[in-house]
């Protein structure tokens, strides 16, 4: 069972990251417009996703000094937000993998979670390079 478990984890670790897309800027502008991110506060969106991930959905982090990893085109952290275990769970009830598709629905609800709860300043990427900083420009997007 557990061989069973852990091989389906693996398949379903690398067809994840088999189906990861890298998006330049307009890319994640149109992508995230698709989610319905609010084109307010888009630019600012805009700047973490590229600080963050550099537009890879299927980017995972080198470990974080205390122990956690983070995932996709949020780097999403798996302390509080994301599950490890194979199934989904932790406070936006979806496992790590399930940030790191092609498809950014889950991991887009997921970082409206986030940033309901903390802001964008939950996000080191933008604190450390967008906040009050010039912000891409996307009105060509
Ligand atoms: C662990 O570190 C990461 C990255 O530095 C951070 O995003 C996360 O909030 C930290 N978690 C805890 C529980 O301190
Ligand atoms: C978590 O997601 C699963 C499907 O992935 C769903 O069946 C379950 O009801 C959800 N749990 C909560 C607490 O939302
Ligand atoms: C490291 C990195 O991705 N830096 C980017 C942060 O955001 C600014 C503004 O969008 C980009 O110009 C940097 O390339």
């Amino acid at each position: 069972m557990a061989k069973f478990v852990i091989a389906l984890f693996v398949l379903g670790v690398l067809s994840s990251y088999c189906n990861a897309v890298t998006l330049d800027r307009c890319g994640i502008a149109r992508a995230l417009r698709a989610q319905g991110f609010p084109e307010d506060k888009m630019r600012d969106w805009v700047c973490l996703v590229e600080n963050e991930s550099a537009g890879n959905t299927g980017r995972k982090s080198r470990q974080n000094k205390n122990g956690s990893y983070d995932y996709g085109l949020f780097q999403i952290n798996d302390k509080y937000w994301c599950s490890n275990t194979g199934t989904p769970g932790k406070d936006c009830n979806v496992t790590c993998s399930d940030l790191l598709t092609d498809d950014i629905t889950k991991a887009s609800q997921c970082a409206k979670k986030v940033f309901k709860r903390h802001g964008f300043r939950a996000w080191y990427g933008w604190r450390n390079h967008c906040q009050n900083k010039p912000l891409p420009d996307i009105s060509k997007c």
